[in-house]
Formats: structure tokens, C-alpha cells, sequence
């Protein structure tokens, strides 16, 4: 499948998958490095999740401005999109993000609109983050906690009461990505979507790069006190560096 046409599943069902993008050297590397993070004092975050996993060295840097993965964030949000996150996600034994949810707070969609009423297909549902889950376990089945995904339901314009199971007409519709390490998720965060349970032995890990159209804020903690690391910028090659929000916008 080319950029195009993983752009398009974006548009469409809110989702792509693009199989086999890291070698099992950064596979082994990113694991490591998250590993590294979870044994870390948490700070701020919730206990299954590290940030700003972009200062955890060059193999995680890369991450960035991978291919083909920046390019089909970029065919959907623009040749201006920026990273606004990079968190990672280890669930154990019986932990997960397993309530259905978008990723906003308050669970506040973009475009919303009454439970009854259906988008005309001739609307396009604008996209303005896509965020990209890169799997470094694997989960063959749902005992390992993948993600699962209700195609086309960013355009909804409701979100899943995370209080209750879904309908089971919309569940009847939940795509589980029972991917390998190396394999990516990419998602409009507006697409109702969660991390089944973990219910194997294995811890689960996920890195997440999450992209979104310039005029989104950034993301990362301590906010508006962050700086990206100088040395981090220094390597930077432009497309990075313009991912990382250093650019002059065209006007
Ligand atoms: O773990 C996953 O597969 C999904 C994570 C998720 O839903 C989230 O971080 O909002």
C-alpha cells in the first residue's frame, strides 16, 4: 500500500496499518529504552505511560521522521504538521487503556454532532492529530492487550461513554490489530479506540509518536516551560527539526 492509500484508510476508517517498519536492532533498542523509563520515578504521569520518550536517545529521535510513517502523517495533516507528543505504554498483567475512548480530554470531539444524526458521506471529516502506536512486543491474540478500533467512527461526532460496554451493533464492528513488533497503528484520535486488557505474562510495550496539523499545540510536560534538549536539535535534519516545531510557517 503507498503513502496515498494509507492516508486515504485514515480519511476513511479513522485507522491504517503499516506492517514491519523498525528492524529487530531498533526494536531491541526502543524496548530497552523504555524499560529504562519505566524503572524511572514516574513523575506526573499515570503508571502505564513515560513522555517526551524523544530524549531517550538517537533510535528513539528517529522515530520522528521514520518513513513511511511521517510521510502519511504529513500526506493527512500537511507538509506543517509537528510531534505533539511521544509517550510510551507498558501494560501487565490485567492493566490496559481498556475503556472506549478518543484521545481528548473530557472526551471532547472535534465536530460534534446529534446521535441520530449520520454525516453526509460527501463530508470530509477534517483530521487534525493522527497518532502512530509502533508495537515492541508482540500480541498475536487479545489475551495480549492490542488495540482495538471502531472503523469509521470518527465521524460520529459523539464519543463512547467510557462508563458503558458499546452497543452491540458498534462493537459488532471493533477491528482487534493483533500485530508483531515493528508493526504501527495509525489513528485520527477522534476514532473510538482502546488497549484491550493484558491478560497474558508478558508485559506489553507500545512507543507512541503522536503528530498534529501546526496550529495544535505541543505537548510536552512541563508545557509551556519545555525545552527540547539542545544536543537533540543539533543532530536534527531539517525535516526533524521542522517536526519538532522549528519552522517559519509560509504566509
Ligand atoms: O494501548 C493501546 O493500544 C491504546 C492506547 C490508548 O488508547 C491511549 O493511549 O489513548
Amino acid at each position: 500500500m503507498d503513502i496515498n492509500q494509507h492516508a486515504r484508510e485514515i480519511e476513511v476508517n479513522g485507522f491504517t496499518i503499516v506492517r514491519n517498519v523498525l528492524t529487530t536492532e531498533q526494536i531491541s533498542v526502543l524496548k530497552k529504552g523504555v524499560e529504562e523509563a519505566f524503572n524511572e520515578p514516574r513523575g506526573k504521569y499515570p503508571p502505564i505511560f513515560r513522555g517526551t520518550m524523544f530524549e531517550r536517545g538517537e533510535t528513539f529521535e528517529h522515530l520522528i521522521d521514520i518513513e513511511p510513517i511521517v510521510s502519511i502523517a504529513e500526506a493527512v495533516l500537511g507538509p506543517y504538521c509537528h510531534v505533539q507528543r511521544m509517550d510510551a505504554i507498558k501494560t501487565w498483567k490485567n492493566t490496559g487503556v481498556d475503556k472506549w475512548h478518543i484521545d481528548m480530554m473530557d472526551d471532547e470531539v472535534f465536530f460534534p454532532l446529534p446521535e441520530d444524526v449520520q454525516l453526509d458521506e460527501k463530508i470530509k471529516m477534517p483530521c487534525f492529530y493522527i497518532n502512530s502506536l509502533y508495537y515492541l512486543t508482540d500480541c498475536p491474540d487479545l489475551s495480549y492487550g492490542p488495540t482495538q478500533i471502531i472503523p469509521g467512527s470518527q465521524r460520529y461526532g459523539y464519543s463512547p461513554n467510557r462508563k458503558d460496554n458499546l452497543p452491540n451493533e458498534i462493537l459488532d464492528k471493533a477491528v482487534t490489530f493483533s500485530g508483531s513488533a515493528g508493526d504501527v497503528i495509525m489513528f485520527n484520535p477522534m476514532t473510538w479506540h482502546r488497549g484491550t486488557r493484558n491478560e497474558s505474562d508478558t508485559d506489553r510495550i507500545v512507543q507512541g509518536v503522536t503528530y498534529a496539523k501546526h496550529f495544535m499545540g505541543q505537548y510536552f510536560f512541563p508545557h509551556n516551560e519545555y525545552q527540547i534538549p539542545q544536543h537533540i536539535l543539533d543532530r536534527a535534519n531539517p525535516r526533524r527539526k521542522r517536526l519538532f516545531g522549528f519552522y517559519k510557517e509560509p504566509r
